[in-house]
């Protein structure tokens, strides 16, 4: 190879280097996932972006946290079991399934309102449950909120129980739900809430139940025309992780992950109110038949003869404590 050509090739494989400072190695940058079953704007979208928001912020972007949406929670809790998901947001509805002890929250009439509630699932109660996940292989990260319950259908007006014998209503994969329903003279039909539209349109179920912030979020006023205010089961919500995704955070790391997952439950709880508040004027403004003067009374009379079926293998005293909580506790 003659000197000129050896110097061309010198140069060639000097020039990545030539006047370059030496590339720092990028940081290196852990991925989240999050997975959840409703729009971005929604009360679980809003509390999947504060969580993103302020982790990315307080770790300077160490962590980029990426939210999908997956309308199957069931689905997404056994992927963030196995590990090939992080995290997701879920209503507790098919929880149970996974962690038993969590299906005592989800009994009708159990909480009174928002701020029983809140603050049963923020008091000790709430973090006994939560410490229940770490043997079934999932972390119970923080408590969020779906809401209150009600009764939409598209066969009739709903004003009493006895109005509800008869309708095939979907709902969640849920024992505790099911036995409910069918106290009331109901067809309780379970299926994940990604089936649930379809089969509205076809009328494959005549109603579901679904707090205000769901049906206005999914605009399920196109597939149903009667809401009753029911409120007949306040519906937790939960950022459920991988346990990997914790063991993995350093000390400070993970100081940041759980402000990050209270930042998530504020702005998720607020969301909630938000809605609880314009919502259901929303859905009359959408068509939606609304009766909002419900005898809630009559409906818990109503499910009393099944209060044993429905809370069946449950665990008597915690709900007594749930029952009797107040606030200060
Ligand atoms: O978590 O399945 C349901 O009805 C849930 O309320 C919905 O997926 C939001």
């Amino acid at each position: 190879m003659n000197l000129t050509r050896r110097l061309a090739l010198a140069a060639l494989l000097a020039a990545p280097f030539a006047g370059a400072p030496f590339a720092t190695p990028a940081l290196a940058q852990t991925q989240i996932t999050i997975q959840h079953p409703l729009p971005l704007n929604s009360h679980y979208g809003a509390g999947a972006t504060a969580f993103k928001e302020s982790l990315e912020r307080a770790t300077n972007g160490r962590y980029r946290v990426t939210i999908q949406r997956n309308d199957n929670e069931r689905e997404a809790i056994e992927s963030v079991q196995i590990g090939t998901l992080d995290c997701n947001i879920t209503s507790t509805g098919p929880v149970g399934n996974f962690v038993p002890d969590v299906r005592n929250v989800d009994v009708p009439f159990l909480f009174r309102d928002y701020a029983h509630a809140r603050g049963v699932l923020d008091s000790q109660i709430g973090q006994e449950l939560l410490a229940k996940f770490n043997a079934r292989g999932l972390v119970g990260v923080v408590w969020l909120e779906n809401g209150f319950r009600h009764l939409t259908n598209s066969r009739r007006e709903v004003n009493t129980p006895a109005d509800v014998r008869g309708l095939k209503v979907r709902t969640m994969e849920n024992q505790v739900h099911m036995r409910a329903f069918t106290t009331l003279g109901a067809l309780p039909t379970p299926m994940a809430f990604s089936e649930l539209v379809p089969a509205l349109q076809q009328g494959t179920v005549d109603g579901q139940e679904n707090p205000i912030p769901v049906i206005v979020a999914n605009n399920l006023n196109q597939v149903q025309r009667y809401l009753t205010l029911t409120g007949h089961v306040y519906s937790p919500a939960l950022l459920i992780c991988n346990p990997g995704v914790i063991s993995r955070l350093s000390a400070a790391d993970r100081t940041a992950f759980m402000e990050a997952a209270k930042a998530a439950q504020k702005a998720n709880r607020d969301r909630v109110s938000a809605d609880e508040a314009s919502g259901v004027d929303e859905l009359r403004r959408r068509g939606m038949t609304v009766v909002t003067n419900v005898d809630n009374a009559a409906f818990q009379q109503a499910l009393r003869p099944g209060a044993s079926q429905i809370e069946s293998g449950l665990d008597s005293a915690l709900l007594g404590r749930i029952r009797n909580w107040q606030p200060g506790q």
